[in-house]
């Protein structure tokens, strides 16, 4: 049902071209429970969607209600047994049930007991599991459709993006895996999808589940070490065979700020961007990396998490975002209402918010949706450093790709229309690249520059890359 118009013209776009903008939401979602003192809270995207309203801009996008994704529709990623026991699954019959609790158990749901005696109930039995389910998946197929159609630029669903859930398993809050569903929809027309994770935790569900493909490029920024749920997502992991170098990781330390953010975020996208040529981006905006988050120890502010936004926004392709994360309910739903208001092209909408149902719930923020906290941690000294080299890393992957042979090379236009984001270490880094035609000649300048460790390295990876898509 269509419920409202197109988005407004941007200024920050170089083309200043309308983007055709529309925004899925069903009310539902504020009547599910993860039970007292779990950190996911549903309500929160009800009130995202109350802030989105309050601020007026509904009559910016069109606005359409979720059909809930059939469970037919949830099998194109699912195991069918899973799948079952998502519907079979209440919470009396876990308790009075022995081999339903145990099936349960098999796949992650329900409290797991730890060492320590404790139950951190990740993934509780709720009720109505797989229609909460086939609401938040429903969101986002319907979304990935509305980006097939041709007739939007950019989709929402704030209240998809679960991106821990396995084929046959539930993870990290997340029991159907909506991105990797959306994702194979966005497959049916385009050739090539790049899927950016800027949740603080680690996209693992959706890397594993396109690590040995060559058409999804997954790209994931998350805090990394002491024990930081999963634990996955070292620079070092790059996906495997055809996929190989189409999985990029970017593990950053607690206390990244938005400056240290984007020194990565933007020469890597934007790397991404040029060698990969995506013909459609998926976002997942968890927005757990946000300063005072009750979880994790990133320090974005609302600002510099939506610069993600509006960078991926200023290329030329179908965006599609998609909520996650985010544990400090208020400043979710100011993130994710200023989100939308940069897709529509709106990012001038007044700082105090508005009266509205909700709004004494922005108290503790002064009532302003582009709130100031302080700092958690300062950075430390070797942090820089050692962020530096991950850009390096992660820029050296994706030359990796760049003789893939069904990718021609050219700017993308937007990109070079504004002026991509370029220092001038990576100036010299593009210098370089271009005089990497012969594999050969860079591995004997490697090896007057560096030591012998590296050449063989980088020898090994030549000829892995060269085996596995040169050769074709
Ligand atoms: F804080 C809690 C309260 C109640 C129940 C669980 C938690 C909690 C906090 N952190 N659970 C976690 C993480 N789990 C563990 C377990 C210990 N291990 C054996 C596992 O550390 C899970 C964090 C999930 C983060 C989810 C997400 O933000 O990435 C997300 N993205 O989209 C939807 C959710
Ligand atoms: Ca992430």
């Amino acid at each position: 049902m269509d419920m409202g118009t197109n988005s407004l013209p941007s200024p920050s776009c170089a083309d200043g071209r309308k983007r055709r903008v529309c925004y899925y939401y069903d009310a539902d979602i504020s009547n599910v429970d993860y039970g007292e003192g779990h950190a996911m809270v549903p309500r929160r995207v009800a009130m995202t969607h109350a802030l989105i309203a309050s601020y007026g801009l509904l009559n910016d996008m069109t606005r359409l209600r979720i059909r809930p994704a059939r469970p037919e529709e949830l099998l194109a990623f699912h195991d069918q047994k899973y799948v079952h026991l998502l519907g079979d699954l209440t919470p009396a019959g876990y308790t009075n049930d022995v081999a339903l609790r145990r099936a349960a158990k098999e796949h992650g749901l329900g409290p797991v007991r730890r060492p320590d005696g404790s139950y951190p109930n990740d993934n509780p039995v709720i009720d109505g599991l797989l229609g909460y389910c086939q609401g938040y998946a429903g969101g986002s197929l319907a979304a990935a459709r509305a980006l097939c159609g041709g007739d939007h630029d950019v989709a929402i669903n704030w209240s998809g993006g679960m991106h821990h859930a396995c084929r046959g398993q539930a993870s990290g809050f997340c029991y159907v895996n909506d991105i990797v569903l959306a994702i194979k929809q966005l497959l049916a027309r385009f050739r090539r999808v790049l899927y950016v994770d800027i949740d603080a935790h680690h996209g693992d569900g959706v890397e594993e589940a396109f690590a040995d493909s060559d058409q999804v490029m997954t790209l994931s920024f998350h805090q990394y070490a002491g024990g930081f749920f999963p634990g996955t997502g070292s620079v070092d992991d790059v996906g495997k065979g055809a996929g190989l170098y189409h999985a990029l990781n970017v593990p950053l330390k607690a206390g990244m700020d938005d400056q240290g953010y984007h020194e990565l975020f933007k020469p890597i996208v934007g790397r991404a961007m040029q060698v990969f040529q995506p013909e459609a981006v998926v976002l997942q905006c968890g927005a757990d990396s946000l300063s005072g988050d009750r979880l994790a120890g990133l320090d974005l502010s609302v600002g510099g998490h939506a610069e993600c936004v509006r960078y991926l926004r200023g290329f030329d392709a179908p965006l599609l975002l998609l909520g996650g994360g985010g544990y400090t309910i208020n400043h979710v739903a100011s993130c994710w209402c200023y989100e939308t208001a940069v897709a529509v092209g709106r990012e001038e909408i007044p700082n105090e918010i508005p009266h509205h149902p909700y709004e004494h719930y922005y108290r503790g923020q002064g009532y302003m949706l582009q709130y100031r906290t302080k700092a958690r941690r300062s950075p430390r000294d070797g942090d820089k450093k050692e962020a530096d080299a991950i850009r390096v890393k992660a820029l050296e992957h994706l030359s990796a790709i760049r003789c893939a042979p069904n990718i021609q090379f050219h700017e993308p236009r937007e990109a070079a229309a504004q002026g991509m984001d370029v220092d001038d270490d990576e100036e010299e880094e593009e210098e370089e690249e271009e005089e990497e035609e012969d594999p050969m000649e860079r591995l004997h300048r490697l090896c007057d520059d560096a030591d012998l460790h590296e050449f063989f390295i980088e020898l090994g990876r030549k000829q892995q890359r060269l085996s596995s898509s040169c050769m074709l």
